[in-house]
């Protein structure tokens, strides 16, 4: 009942079930995964699509043609597609002070050529979407970056980006991904919305949109389903990295559902269009690590364990979304209520204003939004 299918659009990242484990206060405690091994794992657990950084798959240049030869075969033999690419542009110390945001002009030249070379990777293997997540382009220090002249430069390599990828005749578009914090003390983008914002000062502002992540957002202490709600209100939400976390801290990455397990729910019911609204329509893409303690089989358990946790979820909220005890109390919430502008056809101001209200009435009307929320609790907790 919760077996993945492929119509589900599942995709995950090498570098997910790939993590060996590195963490600031100790080495690998699992050994490396071969890109072709994790696609084969990929697709018998039931995922449609895999996504990687240039990195994760071919770091040298010695061994690039023949890891392309290899990976395509194993997505052929597979049928697993690349769906999403994306370019380390934050562990390469060369990065060390930001990639298209360096003060250093070498630097943010040698991130962009990393950009392009890594753009025509991705339309040769036929992805949608490029990734664009700028861990190290931020600050630890007040006078060390001038904000505003760091926005210009990352506008810069955007536009470039959107250009290239243009003329070359690529059909891709690309998302930015928000993170408030680490690697870096303060990221620039750091959340939907400032992320949103900027969008709207790039030339080809239509080519650009976001890959938006639970946990980073929940670092920030932000509601991620009103977060990717807005971003599909503005047409943004071009693809999503699901992973659970705790509250502001850290940036834990865990499997999905884990965590803050009541926004999880409230997430699939955002992607699934909430009440009525746009629905996201792009793969389900799951950025997770499989914790450090975990050996192998703990890392395709975790993995599983993201696509049961969203059937699961999905199954709860379409049946909280069919119950008619639900419409009732969305009724009696004045929910449906909200799709009526405040103004009618034809009304004027004047005719707004001359109406008379009875604000202490009004304040006195009941909302019924804990009995509301307490049917989804319910349907979460399994007992309707
Ligand atoms: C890195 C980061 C993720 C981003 C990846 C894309 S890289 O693992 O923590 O949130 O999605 O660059
Ligand atoms: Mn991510
Ligand atoms: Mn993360
Ligand atoms: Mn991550």
């Amino acid at each position: 009942r919760f077996t993945p299918r492929p119509e589900d659009k599942f995709s995950f990242g090498l570098w997910t079930v790939g993590w060996e484990g590195v963490d600031v206060f100790g080495p690998a405690s699992r050994a490396p995964l071969d890109p072709v091994e994790s696609v084969r794992r990929l697709a018998d657990i039931g995922a449609a699509a895999v996504t990687f950084h240039d990195d994760d798959l071919v770091p040298d240049d010695a061994t690039r043609d023949h890891t392309l030869e290899r990976f395509g075969k194993a997505l052929a033999d597979t049928g697993l597609r690349v769906e999403m690419v994306t370019t380390n542009l934050f562990g390469p110390p060369v990065f060390k002070e930001g990639a298209l945001t360096a003060n250093n002009r070498d630097v943010r030249r040698y991130a962009i050529a990393k950009v392009l070379r890594n753009i025509d990777l991705a339309a040769s293997l036929g992805a949608d979407t490029f990734v664009l997540w700028g861990g190290r382009e931020g600050a630890e220090h007040g006078a060390s970056k001038n904000v505003q002249t760091a926005l210009a430069r990352m506008a810069e390599a955007i536009d470039l980006f959107c250009a290239y990828s243009r003329e070359q005749g690529y059909d891709l578009r690309f998302a930015l991904e928000p993170k408030p914090n680490e690697p870096r003390g303060d990221i620039l983008l750091p959340t939907i919305g400032h992320a949103l914002a900027f969008i709207g000062a790039l030339d080809h502002a239509d080519m650009v949109g976001l890959n938006p992540e639970v946990g980073h957002e929940e670092m920030a202490g932000l509601n991620f389903a009103h977060g990717i709600s807005q971003a599909l209100w503005h047409d943004k939400l071009f693809h999503v990295d699901l992973n659970g976390q705790h509250g502001p801290r850290f940036d834990q990455d865990l499997r999905f559902g884990a965590g803050n397990l009541r926004g999880a729910f409230w997430t699939v019911d955002a992607l699934l269009g909430g009440g009525g609204g746009r629905a996201y329509d792009g793969y389900v893409h799951f950025d997770f690590k499989p914790p450090r303690s975990e050996a192998d089989g703990g890392v395709w358990d975790s993995a599983r364990a993201c696509m049961r946790n969203y059937l699961v979820l999905r199954e709860k909220v379409q049946a909280f979304r069919a119950d008619p005890e639900v419409a009732a109390a969305l009724e009696a919430a004045e929910v449906p209520a909200l799709d009526v502008p405040a103004l009618a056809p034809g009304e004027s101001l004047a005719d707004l204003r001359a109406a008379a209200h009875d604000p202490a009435a009004l304040a006195l009307r009941e909302v019924g939004m804990e009995a509301l929320d307490q049917l989804a609790m319910e349907h979460l907790l399994g007992v309707r």
